[in-house]
């Protein structure tokens, strides 16, 4: 069976699971632990970028990239949900949305996240005053796009949820969106999406021990 190596905090990890869960697709968990040397050493030989997730096939080709993974799975199982559609215009508006949300949004979290676990001495206050003003820019732009949508499509859920949705998680307790009253309301959709409660689950007893 084919492995996903990942890790149940990480947001791009929880990209993918939501896809796997989504298209109803079954995989070997293979937990990776950046912080433990034995764990990491066995994840650069997978990819030596160090960047989870990575999907490894049976015949052993490797598929890192969140996006790139769930584009495997969209094109090799009709299981499920479709998440980027066949139509080439609405797929691209799909990918263009995966990278707002990645981009500007995830990496955005990801480095208040960080700076915030740094000694004060190393921390980057214009970095993350950037990040911020980023996310202030952005989850505008969102809750607008929102205002007459279920799903980033419309009323299709697509890989551009699956992307948008584990940062909500992080945004809440990084930078809160209480103001942005369409994107609220989409967090709270998405809440009760099964694959997002399922990666939520999975994730709780480690953000705990956070
Ligand atoms: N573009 C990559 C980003 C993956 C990524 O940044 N993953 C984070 C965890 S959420 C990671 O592995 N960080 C480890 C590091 O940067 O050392 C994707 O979409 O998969």
């Amino acid at each position: 069976m084919m492995k996903l190596h990942y890790h149940p905090l990480s947001t791009y990890s929880q990209k993918t699971l939501m896809a796997f869960h989504e298209k109803q697709v079954a995989f070997t968990p293979e937990l990776v632990t950046l912080t433990d040397p034995t764990s990491r050493a066995a994840f650069l030989k997978i990819n030596p970028i160090g960047k989870m997730p990575v999907l490894v096939l049976e015949d052993g080709w490797k598929i890192p990239e969140s996006s790139i993974i769930i584009e495997y799975l969209d094109s090799h199982f009709s299981t499920g949900t479709r998440l980027i559609a066949e139509d080439k215009d609405l797929a691209r508006r799909t990918r263009f949305h995966d990278r707002m949300a990645d981009l500007y949004v995830n990496d955005s979290l990801t480095k208040i996240f960080f700076d915030g676990r740094k000694p004060e001495a190393e921390r980057d206050p214009k970095g993350v005053a950037a990040a911020r003003e980023r996310l202030e820019l952005v989850f505008g732009m969102v809750d607008n796009h929102l205002a007459k949508r279920t799903w980033m499509m419309d009323d299709a859920f697509s890989m551009a949820d699956c992307a948008l949705a584990p940062c909500l998680g992080y945004a809440r307790m990084l930078h809160p969106f209480d103001k942005w009253k369409h994107l609220t309301a989409y967090a709270g959709r998405v809440m009760e999406r099964p694959s997002f409660a399922k990666v939520h689950a999975e994730a709780a007893p480690y953000l705990a021990k956070l």
